[in-house]
């Protein structure tokens, strides 16, 4: 090809990814690194050969069909592909590509901070002290919950969710409960201390829970008050998936009225605006979508869409088309 393709980072990325493709194609940042409006993303999808989006930029149906659309691949920053209308974009005969198992383990182990940090009370601890209200020790201060030897319940068993119930199992010898389209392989269920059921089982009986599924329309606010209600009292929630899976609202009726005694999200309905009703209480742990947010995985997640990008000009078959 004479000319460089034409490529749009939509945000900032790792600096040394965006120095390695500005070698190697026409390459557009957004400089300003705040969230494109939808019209600079008309522009980018009439401009670029391949638009990288991330989770802050919606494409939909009406935006992938603008007459005059240029680009031919998106190439997501992300495992997550639902701000996508991915049914559209293969209508436009795009190929839309994403970032999975290079953020597994960092995503895991947020899930793991967010249980222990709501089990433990760790946020509610480190407020007191920074707010001056640590009055010294007393065998009934702040009791908080055992993580270890108790039950994990994993909705969700992909990547990321397998991961999460290795380190739970292997680091807090916690029993799992799965669910899952396809049983695991059973070598990993021993491995892992896991056992396949229904939803309703998984919420009845484990002590966590923690959301590992996509957000589908199949997957849209899954977690209502009727299944918070299956829960046991003393229960956590952890979501690190998306927030349309819980339902935010009956979220806060159920840590309110004590349905359920905390929850630990990294994930919110409208991000970045967090409801004033979750933030008034101290029972849920509140995240800035982090999961991902390692040096390390960020830049693998860079590396990742580079390959998706160089195999689709290279005619090679797709590392991750979705
Ligand atoms: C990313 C995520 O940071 O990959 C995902 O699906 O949720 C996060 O880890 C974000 O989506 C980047 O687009």
């Amino acid at each position: 090809m004479s000319e460089k393709p034409v490529v749009v980072l939509t945000r900032r990325w790792p600096e040394a990814i965006e120095a390695k493709m500005a070698e190697l194609f026409d390459l557009r940042i957004n400089a300003n690194d705040q969230p494109m409006s939808r019209k600079q993303l008309a522009q980018a999808l009439l401009d670029a050969d391949v638009v990288c989006p991330t989770v802050t930029d919606k494409i939909d149906a009406q935006l992938l069909s603008e007459p005059n659309v240029r680009t031919r691949l998106l190439a997501n920053f992300g495992v997550g592909f639902n701000h996508i209308d991915v049914s559209a974009a293969k209508t436009q005969g795009m190929v839309v590509t994403n970032t999975p198992g290079v953020l597994t383990d960092a995503t895991a182990e947020i899930a793991m901070t967010l249980l222990l940090t709501s089990a433990r009370r760790t946020g509610e601890g480190e407020r007191l002290v920074r707010a001056g209200g640590w009055d010294g020790w007393r065998p009934t201060h702040m009791l908080s919950t055992q993580v270890t030897g108790k039950t994990l319940g994993v909705i969700g068993m992909g990547r990321i969710g397998t991961a999460l119930a290795r380190q739970a199992h292997h680091g807090f010898g916690m029993s799992i409960l799965y669910t899952a389209r396809n049983p695991r392989p059973q070598s990993e269920e021993i491995e892992l201390g896991a056992m396949r059921c229904e939803i309703d089982e998984l919420l009845q009986r484990a002590d966590f829970v923690s959301i590992n599924c996509p957000a589908t329309p199949e997957t849209q606010n899954l977690i209502n008050l009727a299944k918070l209600k299956r829960m046991q009292p003393h229960a956590h929630l952890i979501n690190t998936a998306r927030g349309d899976i819980v339902n935010e609202a009956d979220l806060v009726t159920a840590l309110s009225t004590g349905v359920i005694a905390g929850a630990g999200l990294d994930v919110f309905v409208d991000e970045p605006n967090v409801s004033q009703a979750l933030m008034d209480l101290q029972r849920v742990v509140l995240l800035p979508h982090m999961g991902s947010g390692t040096r390390e995985t960020r830049e693998a997640m860079g590396n990742c869409a580079l390959a998706n990008i160089q195999a689709f000009f290279s005619h090679q078959s797709l590392p991750n088309q979705v």
